[in-house]
């Protein structure tokens, strides 16, 4: 009985180990480099190459939503990378450069962060962990295109209290609930020769396409497919 006991108990540590480890690993981790600036930790969510996909909003907010990413801080230092905890007395938040229309940044709290904000993520005066909410709302205030297939957040992380420089700005990318392979037109799995005649179709007439088709043309991940999603699909094309 005893021994039962144990056993159990030992399960529920390792399944909440675990549950912890997977609501952690997907995380923007902020941290500070050697000359004192904010900055991302390389080994967490890494916004040069990680797309958010926001599913079907559930709860209060109209469209597409999550909580995820969220914003964990660095716990041991990795010099060779140049990211090191924060010391105390310091106040970290998230200033909004640019919002694209439509996206928008709650706190659980349902305050919202415009352009010029700073959204706060916590004091390193303890453990900082913070979900902020994103949100492409599909009705007023802002208006929501459809043809749109990526939504672009830039941010920087700031210290309110002073003492650390903010970091240098960063873009967050958001789709609405679909995924692509970018470059793969046709949806074939492949990006290649065969994606040509699509891409040029979709570059004549995005509307007549279908979202997945829009998601993979827009190579350059500015919302929207044409001319200036040529390079970038020719570069695709020929593995660069
Ligand atoms: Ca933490
Ligand atoms: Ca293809
Ligand atoms: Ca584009």
């Amino acid at each position: 009985m005893r021994k039962q006991h144990a056993s159990s108990f030992a399960i529920i540590l390792l399944l909440t180990g675990m549950t912890a480890l997977a609501q952690h690993e997907g995380d923007l981790i902020v941290c500070v480099n050697g000359q004192g600036q904010l900055r991302l930790s390389p080994f967490g969510f890494d916004p040069s190459s990680d797309i958010v996909v926001l599913p079907d909003s559930a709860g209060l907010f109209l469209g597409f939503s999550s909580d995820e990413p969220g914003f964990d801080d660095l716990e041991v230092a990795d010099e060779e990378a140049d990211i090191y905890p924060f010391a105390a007395g310091h106040e970290i938040g998230l200033e909004v450069i640019s919002l694209d229309p439509a996206l928008l940044i709650w706190n659980p709290g349902l305050q919202r962060f415009d352009a010029g904000e700073i959204a706060p993520l916590g004091s390193t005066d303890v453990e900082l962990h913070t979900h902020l909410i994103w949100h492409i709302n599909t009705r007023s205030p802002s208006p929501y295109d459809p043809l749109r297939d990526v939504w672009r957040a830039t941010v920087r992380l700031v210290d309110t209290a002073g003492g650390y420089a903010p970091s240098e700005s960063f873009v967050l990318l958001f789709r609405a609930n679909i995924e692509c392979i970018i470059g793969d037109v046709d949806a074939d799995g492949e990006v290649n020769n065969f994606d040509i005649d699509p891409f040029v179709a979709i570059l004549t007439d995005p509307a007549a396409a279908t979202a997945v088709q829009r998601c993979a043309a827009d190579v350059n991940l500015d919302g929207y497919v044409n001319n200036f999603d040529i390079d970038s699909f020719v570069a695709a094309l020929v593995g660069n």
